[in-house]
């Protein structure tokens, strides 16, 4: 009797776990299908290194995590990615630090102009201990920064002359990306800012709603800006890192290995647009330069850099707590 009866439920048991494997096999776990905002075109080194952070996620998740990246900035502007992505309505994106100053306040030291000396040294200080401070102030915002990518040096370009001095920027209507320091920037050189969508920068060029810009190399070049406004100045005034980031809702949704596989993809994506922002930015460079672009040296630079420091002297006194960070950057990099 006993015997049966333990047999019985042996075989209950048995039951159960076959039917539970079947409906587990029938119905798979439901994958997470994240939307990611990337504002590059194909091609872009951004681009290829966020393709390729979603297919190793998806590969080593096993499908559990299935990332797919929207291009060109289909998934709307800059500013308006961030909210979205700051509240799980997207799940992950590549960000420059420019916008997201009037949204994580910290970030704004990095839109210092000529804060870093080189773009070494802005990889040297992101990968460190000064890195993680920011992916703090980040955190505090909900979006996690899982590594860093670079975007090389931004320099003025226009559709009038060379800028040699800073007395060239005077009087040019210069678009700049959504952050006031950018206007005190311009207005400091003798510019006119306009703050807009790097999206309506063609058209307002073309139209001589502005008459310049700046930029990197890749994005004068892929934006179509170069064919327009063809002198380019290497002022290299900022050297914006920019992060690739998770909305904390849904790294919070993943487990803990899950979350050390994406970690992973993301470091190895930015190892890869590093190479790639590299190879690229040489590239638009001979493209642009044989479509007929004046690229010219800037000398003296310590004359723009002077007309930056009351930028610095402003910051601080309007950031008390940031000084530290901005006086541990220029520390670094001695
Ligand atoms: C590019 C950045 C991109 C910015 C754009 C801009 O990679 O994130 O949106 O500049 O100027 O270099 O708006």
């Amino acid at each position: 009797m006993q015997t049966s009866k333990r047999f019985s439920v042996a075989g209950c048991l048995q039951v159960t776990a076959i039917a539970g494997a079947l409906t587990a096999m029938a119905m798979p776990v439901q994958a997470e299908q994240w939307r990611g905002w990337n504002i590059q075109p194909p091609g872009y080194p951004n681009t290829v290194a966020l393709e390729g952070f979603a297919k190793e996620v998806a590969e080593k998740t096993e499908g559990r995590v299935e990332p797919k990246v929207y291009n060109s900035g289909v998934l709307g502007n800059q500013p308006d990615a961030i909210e979205q992505t700051r509240s799980g309505a997207l799940d992950f994106a590549n960000f420059n630090m420019g916008p997201m100053g009037p949204i994580v306040p910290a970030t704004n030291v990095l839109s210092l102009p000529f804060i870093f000396n080189s773009v070494e040294d802005m990889y040297k200080v992101m990968d460190g201990e000064i890195g993680d401070r920011f992916a703090d102030a980040l955190a505090e915002k909900n979006l996690i920064a899982l590594s860093w990518f670079g975007s090389g040096a931004r320099s003025l370009y226009n559709t009038a002359r060379p800028v040699e001095t800073p007395e060239d920027v005077q009087g040019l209507k210069v678009r700049v990306m959504n952050n006031d320091l950018y206007v005190e920037m311009i207005d400091n050189l003798g510019g006119n800012a306009t703050p807009m969508a790097y999206s309506d920068v063609y058209q307002a060029l073309k139209t001589g709603v502005i008459d310049g810009a700046e930029n990197n190399y890749p994005s004068y070049e892929s934006s179509g800006h170069y064919e327009i406004a063809q002198y380019y100045s290497l002022t290299e005034h900022l050297i914006l890192p920019e992060c690739l980031c998770i909305a904390k809702s849904s790294w919070e949704d993943l487990s803990e290995e899950d979350q050390q596989i994406v970690r992973q993809a993301a470091e190895n994506a930015a190892k890869k647009q590093r190479q790639l922002w590299a190879e690229g930015s040489k590239a638009s460079r001979e493209k642009i330069v044989s479509a007929g672009v004046e690229v010219n040296e800037v000398t003296d630079k310590a004359a723009f850099q002077e007309k930056m420091q009351p930028i610095y002297a402003e910051f601080v006194k309007q950031n008390p707590q940031l000084e530290s960070l901005v006086t541990d950057i220029q520390a670094a990099q001695q």
